[in-house]
């Protein structure tokens, strides 16, 4: 039977809120710097959130919401620079602590470590902003307790594609079937899954309706203990919060069937 030995973390959503009140926030700076008069409601975000990556996202708003849009000069670098702005705005509120980490997470990721599992990112968000959200959120010396920041565009496609979890094993040497994905969403399950990678699912507010068919567990969060997480998929058995013993519990649970991999 293989032997758990790493996991994979995703970044927005999973380690922290980020979306609502982080990235949408700073979108929406960027827009108004830039002189343009798009607002992305909260309401809104949550649609486009379905498209992964901010220049993505950006490209799919001006095609679908603003077709009468011209930019100046090449769309691309238009795009770009919008989204550069967006993440200035962005590491402005994770530096001043304005992103705080879901419940468990440290508590989880300190106790990984100390039982001797390795630990990786897989994220669709940029190194820049990983490594902010660790620095300012977690801990001043967290981007070390990762052996590997797989981001952004290091891969040629986001998420749902397997991609990034590819270049995160790949970098950690090991096969999926020795590691255990943890994401809040569905694009990020099935980017996982199609990576062979059994996954736990932590849902957020942008994510609590979502069908995780393939999911190794899912709650609405890691926990705490004074602060039980709510199983909403799957078979924690007792448990009222993640910890090792439960992710070895859910790892031993089997690989992910071919059929929810579709
Ligand atoms: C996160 C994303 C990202 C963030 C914004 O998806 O899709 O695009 O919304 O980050 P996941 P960037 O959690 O599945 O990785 O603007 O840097 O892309
Ligand atoms: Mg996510």
């Amino acid at each position: 039977m293989n032997e758990l030995k790493a996991l994979i973390f995703d970044v927005d959503g999973t380690l922290a809120d980020t979306e609502a009140n982080g990235h949408r926030v700073a979108f929406n700076k960027a827009f108004a710097e830039a002189g343009l008069n798009w607002h992305w409601s909260v309401e809104l975000y949550g649609e486009l959130l379905a498209v992964t990556g901010g220049k993505e996202r950006i490209l799919h708003y001006i095609e679908n919401h603003r077709p009468e849009f011209t930019a100046p000069g090449d769309l691309g670098e238009f795009i770009a620079s919008l989204h550069l702005a967006k993440n200035g705005y962005y590491a402005e509120m994770v530096a001043a602590g304005d992103i705080p980490l879901r419940p468990g997470v440290k508590r989880l990721l300190q106790e990984a470590l100390h039982s001797g599992l390795r630990l990786a990112i897989a994220t669709t968000t940029s190194l820049e902003n990983v490594e902010a959200l660790l620095e300012h959120s977690l801990d001043p010396d967290a981007v070390s307790w990762f052996e590997v920041i797989a981001a952004g565009d290091m891969v040629a496609a986001k998420k749902p594609a397997p991609d990034i979890y590819h270049y995160a094993l790949k970098a950690l040497n090991l096969p999926a079937a020795q590691c255990l994905a943890v994401e809040d969403s569905l694009n990020g399950l099935r980017s996982a899954l199609a990576a062979d990678l059994r996954t736990l699912v932590t849902v957020c507010d942008y994510t609590r309706n979502q069908q995780f068919s393939g999911a190794a567990l899912v709650v609405d969060q890691l926990g705490e203990p004074d602060q039980a997480m709510t199983v909403l998929a799957g078979d924690a058995d007792v448990a009222t919060l993640i910890d090792v013993d439960t992710l070895r519990l859910i790892f031993n649970q089997g690989e992910p069937r071919l059929a929810e991999r579709a």
